[in-house]
């Protein structure tokens, strides 16, 4: 016998269960996008308790779609290690480059990062910060529905020790944070730079080394660091995003263990 009730109750019950069981965490990420899903892979395999809002339902962010909706994406030899690493069957294309199929890639990374162990709450955005004494310490949520259909419905809140801005081009967060609170990030002006026009070598060595604390408890990845720091677009290579990802996800770990145990010497 099937009961509708019982299919309601587990529903309820355990997504219930899950989302109190991140009101605290260690790591929040905004955006599921190539290099919030790296983050949370390796945060969440390094036990550190880990959850991904998206706004959408579908994770992955601009990775689907390849470049121009050609669904396969290029990444240069710097990033075929964690290609590697995610098991996303590729091929060399010619010297330095790689290609795989886009579908198979945003799915692997999006499987991998769960079955490490990061919980991915979809349909849920963040529409701010949570900022205290200086610092970012957590992330004000709510449904993507309620933002969808315009309501005025307040929204809760989810605290961790550090928040990724991993929301794309838009750098979400970021802005938000600069908007509200007038606050100085730690880019050259102390503002939003934006994001610059196309230049692929020059915009992936920028991402790698702007993927870092915005400001304090606040860290940048992928295209949200571009946008932050001021730097170029690359289009459908996607080597600085998945190594920006990892990188966020270094900085938190030592981070937090820093703050645990002192500095290492
Ligand atoms: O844009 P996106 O894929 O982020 P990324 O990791 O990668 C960029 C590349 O895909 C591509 C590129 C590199 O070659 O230029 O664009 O920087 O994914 C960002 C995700 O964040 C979600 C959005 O729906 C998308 O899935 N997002 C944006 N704002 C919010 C959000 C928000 N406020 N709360 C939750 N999710």
């Amino acid at each position: 016998m099937i009961e509708e009730k019982k299919i309601t109750e587990a529903i309820i019950k355990t997504y219930t269960e899950e989302l109190l069981n991140y009101i605290d965490m260690d790591a929040a990420i905004a955006g599921s996008g190539p290099s919030g899903m790296v983050a949370a892979y390796y945060l969440a395999k390094s036990g550190l308790k880990t959850a991904v809002f998206e706004r959408k339902l579908s994770i992955g962010g601009g990775m689907w779609g390849g470049g121009m909706m050609f669904n396969t994406i290029v990444v240069q030899q710097e990033g075929k290690e964690i290609l590697d690493e995610f098991e996303i069957p590729n091929k060399k294309f010619s010297e330095g480059y790689y290609v795989a199929d886009s579908v198979l890639a945003t799915t692997l990374l999006t499987s991998k990062a769960i079955l490490a162990g990061a919980k991915v709450f979809n349909g849920i955005f963040v529409e701010d910060v949570v900022l205290k004494e200086g610092r970012v310490c957590g992330a004000v949520v709510n449904w993507s529905t309620v933002e969808v259909a315009g309501l005025d419905v307040d929204p809760l809140t989810v605290n961790s020790k550090y928040l990724l801005d991993a929301t794309g081009h838009d750098a979400e967060i970021v802005n938000i944070l600069q908007g509200k609170s007038r606050v100085k990030l730690s880019t050259p002006s102390g503002k939003m730079e934006g994001e610059r026009s196309m230049w692929a070598e020059e915009a992936e060595a920028f991402v790698a080394s702007n993927t870092r604390e915005a400001f304090s408890g606040l860290i940048v990845s992928g295209m949200a660091a571009n946008a932050t720091f001021g730097g170029p677009r690359m289009g459908p290579i996607f080597g600085g995003m998945l190594l920006s990802g990892k990188k966020a996800a270094q900085l938190i770990i030592s981070k937090i263990r820093e703050e645990k145990y002192g500095k290492e010497k």
